[in-house]
């Protein structure tokens, strides 16, 4: 067996990973067009209650290509910003700026939050990308679209230190992040700061699924490996993540 084939046959595989570590479930069908949902259901059956979900190469090098040029008109709207820390002020090692109805900003005054426009312009952010919006609707498996983006840029150097997200009113959508660029060491560990982590590579076209209990999982990123993609003519790392921010209104 060559050495491609079996990293191919790998990184088909889903992972679950919990505080008790990585476990292989067995392999389960690629996801790919709108066979996604029952890849989904195929997956869940797997993983039985499990909820961290980690797909490698979900997005196969065309698709990561696209995607990359509809970000970076994203980018050229709505430019890179530095955010800072809540009452130190200090800033953050990873550059963001987000697209959708609502994006994430975080300064020394006003703290983490979502807002509907870009702190730097004042603009509104730009919409939500199509392939982002037929991202979330294939593997979200949530009956609503997304509101925001982050887009996380991680130079050379850049890290995100250990947290929660608990800026979002709805806690029971799930969280979808997409790799793009350069590989980056990710760890996660449970519920509490103190426990035990995780770590793994996150490469270029993988997807994170986090919902439930991984939702409020303490994550973070450890750095990042210069080089290792060529998606971005200039090197680094782009990292979405979609999510719901307001508790759809299902009453209506
Ligand atoms: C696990 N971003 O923006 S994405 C973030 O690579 C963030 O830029 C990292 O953490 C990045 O908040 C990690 C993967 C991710 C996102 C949300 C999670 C993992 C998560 C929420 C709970 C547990
Ligand atoms: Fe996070």
């Amino acid at each position: 067996m060559c050495a491609v084939y079996r990293r191919g046959f790998r990184r088909r595989q889903w992972y679950c990973l919990t505080r008790y570590g990585r476990k292989p479930p067995g392999r389960v069908p690629p996801i790919r067009g709108p066979g996604g949902a029952a890849f989904l259901e195929h997956g869940a059956a797997i993983l039985n209650a499990l909820t961290f979900r980690y797909i490698p190469g979900a997005l196969e090098p065309a698709e990561q290509a696209a995607l990359a040029v509809e970000i970076a008109a994203v980018i050229a709207t709505a430019p890179l910003f530095k955010p800072t820390m809540p009452r130190t002020g200090k800033p953050f090692s990873v550059a963001m700026t987000n697209c959708g109805v609502l994006g994430w900003v975080s300064d020394r005054d006003n703290g983490y939050r979502y807002q509907r426009t870009h702190p730097e312009t004042g603009h509104i952010w730009p919409p939500m990308p199509p392939l982002l919006i037929a991202l979330w609707r294939r593997l979200s498996g949530y009956p609503h679209d997304a509101e925001a983006c982050l887009i996380n840029h991680y130079a050379d150097g850049a890290k995100m230190g250990s947290h929660q997200d608990r800026d979002e009113a709805d806690f029971a959508a799930p969280v979808l992040s997409i790799s793009l660029g350069d590989e980056a060491v990710f760890h996660v560990g449970g519920p509490k700061r103190t426990d035990p982590k995780t770590r793994l590579t996150l490469r270029s076209g993988d997807v994170l699924l986090l919902q439930g209990e991984s939702r409020l999982a303490f994550h973070g990123i450890d750095r990042i490996k210069a080089g290792t993609s060529r998606v971005w003519p200039a090197g680094g790392r782009i990292n979405l993540t979609m999510r719901r921010v307001t508790a759809p209104n299902d009453l209506i």
